[in-house]
């Protein structure tokens, strides 16, 4: 009884954790929406209008945005949805659809080694990710590596390296300033021998050289897929919810030039631009993994739909 309630409890704890990191993408979403719903007696031009402005402030980007006017004004024509007060019920309902389209978990096999290559500008949270990823994993009892391909800077690779310790995984590293893909040839190679699961590369993401950045991103994915059947396996793109309309075009970018099979969505925590994932959803087709709701090291969930717009519209 009393282990079944602390279960409950955890669950419980759970939830209302995601909720309060999306408390001020509610304030400026979903109470917005609550205000304007009352103070219209009918869905006519101008309600739409004010609900378009809304949308597109909450960072909901402009192709999520139209759909979502469209189909509450389609649905008014049609007699539908006649109450402004219903419409919260609905745009609940279509946000739930959008965002279940890119609910796809990551699954890892249990069989082979499993690569990881993340990507994303400096400062998205992709070596925080890395880390919260490792542990995660190791709990579950595979065996996790960490490769500092990030040899830009060397606090980089200090970073990974003391989050390496806390988690408890190998960092395989080489000197600032090496060239990534022999640090990832290498890691390849020690990976192979040590039975390794999963293998989580960490990137550079510096801005001001994107030509370059691109091009030696490609180089360390040509090298991983020549040593490993299939890899890398995940390209994980790390965007910054803080960063809103800017943060989908860089993913864009990184989206034309490498190809991305899926997307962790940072700092949803403690920022009011959280309906991003929306716009993401819609404009880049791409599966969402993760999410990051704050700097700890458990402060990852996976991606569900139902408890992200739950959180959000409760
Ligand atoms: N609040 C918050 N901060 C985060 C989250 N993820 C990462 N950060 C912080 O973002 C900053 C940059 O993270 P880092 O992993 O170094 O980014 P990188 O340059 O992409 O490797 C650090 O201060 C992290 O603690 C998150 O989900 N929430
Ligand atoms: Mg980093």
């Amino acid at each position: 009884m009393f282990g079944r309630k602390r279960e409950n409890d955890g669950e419980k704890g759970f939830f209302l954790k995601l909720k309060e990191s999306l408390t001020k993408t509610k304030e400026n979403l979903v109470k917005k929406v609550d205000t304007l719903l009352l103070g219209s007696k009918e869905i006519n031009e101008e309600f739409l209008e004010e609900l378009e402005t809304i949308l597109i402030s909450a960072d909901i980007g402009i192709k999520a945005t139209q759909k979502l006017v469209q189909r509450v004004k389609d649905k008014a024509l049609r007699k539908e949805l006649e109450q402004p007060d219903l419409v919260k019920d609905y745009l609940k309902k279509e946000v739930l659809a959008i965002l279940q389209q890119q609910e796809h978990p990551l699954v890892i096999p249990g069989n082979g080694l499993f690569t990881i290559m993340t990507i994303g500008v400096n400062g998205t949270g992709k070596t925080t990710t890395i880390a919260k990823l490792a542990k995660k994993w190791s709990e579950q009892g595979r065996h996790v590596l960490l490769v500092a391909a990030d040899t830009f800077r060397a606090a980089a690779v200090d970073q990974l390296e003391v989050w390496g310790k806390r988690v408890g995984c190998e960092v395989i590293k080489q000197r600032m300033g090496a060239d990534p893909s022999a640090v990832v040839f290498d890691a390849v190679q020690a990976a192979k021998s040590r039975h390794v699961d999963i293998m989580i590369i960490d990137t550079a993401g510096r801005l001001h050289t994107k030509v370059n950045l691109m091009e030696e991103l490609k180089k360390i994915k040509r090298i991983i897929g020549r040593e490993v059947e299939g890899a890398p396996h995940e390209t994980l793109l790390v965007l910054d919810a803080t960063t809103g309309q800017n943060g989908i075009n860089q993913a864009r970018q990184f989206k034309e030039a490498l190809g991305v099979s899926g997307i962790v969505l940072t700092k949803l925590d403690g920022t009011a631009k959280g309906g991003m994932i929306i716009g993401i959803s819609e404009e880049l087709q791409v599966p969402l993994r993760y999410i990051g709701i704050g700097e700890k090291i458990d402060d990852l969930r996976e991606f569900q739909a139902e408890d992200f717009v739950e959180a959000l519209f409760s």
